[in-house]
């Protein structure tokens, strides 16, 4: 399968993030780049389909904000990568804020997502990676691997949270549809629940979004992704999220991922994109289901099943050590 991926992702390379109170290691790091880099055969350099195509998802006012924010943070006097600390309540008057500090808070949703010197550069590449695998598709009808990094289906139209800048998926199903398309399903199979794709299509009914993931009851983002969250206005039943419990192995899962695909079946899209995460793994350090890699194939090979065309963007994952393997496996079922 083609794979595409652009060097400057590389420059986003946040130091650390807070995690259950402690400053630690960001999580999402160049190590998994290094590890799923040498796992697949050939990676294809991405094109550059422009700004238009992000500003078609994400808010102006925002994508300004990602720009600068890390010059601003440096301009105020503060070091390392620019943090948010305070948050608007929901609900508030909207304001015009200038001070860094809070429109850190405005367009951030939690402490894991700082903007680092690179930031905006690597970000912007991704959704150039995800445009590029998209092109792919729709020109070839084979399935592409979009090399995303960092994660982006957390992030909604104006805001960043959950290592998410730019929502790569909803950007490519955008440009999908502009491009005549004219039903798109996501199928989020990452360990977290995809609030920021299911945020943006929410009122949407030409786009499908469904998302496999840890109950928010114990898991992270905690306040989207319960299974009362259906959809609303031309998007009412068009998102579907289908949590399981911590511990699930890939026989519950697997009854899950079906029953999605039946959804996806039902609803005669014109192209899947799938965000993969490979922190569904028994091993992951920061999450609790039990994939193990063969299963990966097997999950590759039902989602291969449904009979349209692919893309497959890159979201989380985080042991090093089997990432290659895990993603290897995976695009290996798909392509069976
Ligand atoms: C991004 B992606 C756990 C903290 C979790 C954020 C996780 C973001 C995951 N103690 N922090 O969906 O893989
Ligand atoms: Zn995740």
């Amino acid at each position: 399968m083609k794979a595409f991926y652009a060097e400057a992702q590389s420059r986003h390379a946040p130091a650390l993030e807070l995690q259950n109170g402690e400053m630690v290691p960001h999580a999402e790091s160049q190590a998994r780049v290094d590890a799923i880099m040498t796992a697949l055969p050939e990676i294809i350099a991405s094109k550059d389909f422009g700004i238009d195509p992000i500003l078609a998802v994400h808010d102006r006012g925002y994508v300004a904000f990602l720009q600068r924010a890390h010059a601003d943070w440096v301009a105020a006097g503060r070091p390392g990568d620019a943090f948010p600390y305070v948050f608007p309540v929901r609900g508030r008057r909207p304001l015009e804020l200038s001070r860094i500090d809070a429109e850190l808070g405005q367009y951030a949703y939690d402490c894991g997502t700082p903007v680092a010197a690179g930031t905006w550069d690597a970000v912007y590449w991704n959704a150039q990676t995800a445009l590029t695998a998209l092109d792919n598709v729709m020109d070839k009808r084979a399935p592409a691997f979009a090399f995303c990094r960092p994660p982006g289906h957390h992030a909604g139209r104006d805001y960043m949270g959950g290592y998410s800048y730019l929502n790569n998926v909803a950007i490519a199903a955008e440009q999908a549809l502009a491009k005549g398309a004219g039903k798109v399903a996501v199928l989020d199979v990452d360990y977290h629940h995809g609030n920021g794709t299911q945020d943006i299509f929410y009122d949407r009914g030409d786009v499908l979004t469904i998302s496999l993931h840890a109950d928010p009851k114990t898991d992270y983002p905690f306040y989207w992704g319960h299974a009362d969250e259906t959809g609303e206005g031309a998007g009412a039943t068009a998102n579907l999220n289908l949590p399981m419990p911590r511990g699930t192995v890939w026989e519950g899962y697997r009854s899950c991922l079906v029953k999605a695909l039946e959804r996806v079946a039902a609803f005669k899209p014109d192209l899947l994109i799938v965000p993969y995460g490979a922190d569904t793994y028994a091993e992951d350090p920061i999450s609790f289901f039990g994939i193990e890699t063969v299963d990966y194939t097997a999950m590759g090979r039902l989602i291969a099943e449904a009979g349209l065309p692919t893309l497959i963007c890159m979201e989380g994952g985080y042991a090093v050590d089997a990432l290659g393997a895990n993603v290897r496996a995976f695009l290996a079922g798909v392509d069976d």
